[in-house]
């Protein structure tokens, strides 16, 4: 990796506001310049914005019966059932308000896509956390990357079920942290990342440690919503009890990889990105950290305090 990276000039247009050129000199070596499109917009397929609330859920069959709201420019509001995926079927819940995109093909099918929980109280709790996150980076200025000794920011994101999640509930836990999207095509970046926290899970819970949390955030909030994670986790028989997965506002997600020192941008339809593995304590403390892809699960395993 090392020699693949070394006469790479960095291009001006990564430095990252907050990031101090001295990290970037520790982070470009490992920075791995791949990554994948974002996904083309299939131009014989419409998207109108929709809000409502899911009425019932049908997992077998993957649909979702809404009371939508009116879709303008298509419909009045009325009761229907639309095709989601797996991971969105197994996150829905009756009752719950949701915004997504109601996608048409052309043949006048519509099935709903990027689906966020949209209840009243948990958009003013994400909205707050992230509003919060912002206000804190900006005072941190160039001291906003959080090094190994000091506290995790807080934050307030969904997990992969929807819910609401503060970085308060990790308090007296000791917290396996990293960074992934679920698009990601190059098998040693997120795939293999995911696989290594995996690995520290079982490992961990083999050691008898039993206040281990894993969370794994998004770099990719425009695409990985609840749904997208949890299907991510289930298509990987992942035993979610203390493994996360998150997501969230965009500005949060951009917030958090500045203070955790990761980079990931969109370049002409690329993510490039970098990864980074925390290691954090019960008092909510970073106790180590690695960065790239060459870790032992084992290495985290022996750090943590046994319960
Ligand atoms: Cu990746």
């Amino acid at each position: 990796m090392e020699s693949q990276s070394r006469r790479r000039v960095p291009p001006r247009s990564f430095s990252i506001r907050g990031i101090p050129p001295r990290l970037l000199w520790v982070l470009f070596p490992i920075l791995l310049l791949l990554g994948c499109s974002r996904q083309p917009e299939v131009p014989s397929e419409k998207r109108y914005p929709l809000t409502g609330e899911v009425v019932a859920v049908d997992k077998p069959h993957k649909l979702l019966t809404v009371r939508h709201n009116a879709v303008e420019g298509l419909m009045p509001a009325m009761t229907m059932d639309f095709p989601v995926s797996a991971g969105d079927a197994a996150v829905a819940k009756p009752g719950e308000h949701i915004r997504a995109d109601l996608v048409l093909d052309p043949s006048g099918a519509g099935r709903l896509e990027n689906i966020w929980p949209d209840d009243e109280a948990s958009r003013i709790e994400i909205a707050n956390g992230a509003l919060a996150l912002r206000q804190d980076t900006h005072d941190r200025g160039d001291g906003a990357y959080r090094e190994v000794g000091e506290d995790i920011p807080d934050f307030t994101l969904y997990d992969q079920a929807g819910r609401v999640v503060q970085s308060g509930r990790f308090r007296g836990k000791q917290i396996m942290l990293n960074f992934i999207y679920t698009r990601c095509p190059i098998a040693n970046m997120c795939p293999a990342s995911t696989a290594k926290m995996m690995a520290v899970q079982q490992l961990a819970r083999d050691a008898g440690i039993k206040n281990l949390e894993l969370v794994s955030i998004t770099l990719d909030p425009a695409y990985d919503t609840p749904g997208v994670l949890k299907e991510y986790a289930d298509i990987r028989g992942i035993d979610t009890t203390n493994f996360s997965f998150l997501t969230g506002p965009e500005p949060a997600i951009r917030d958090l990889l500045v203070q955790f020192g990761v980079i990931a941008e969109f370049q002409g339809g690329l993510l490039k990105h970098t990864l980074a593995t925390l290691l954090v304590d019960e008092r909510g403390r970073i106790i180590d950290r690695a960065d790239g892809s060459v870790w032992e699960p084992a290495d985290f395993v022996a750090k943590m305090h046994k319960s």
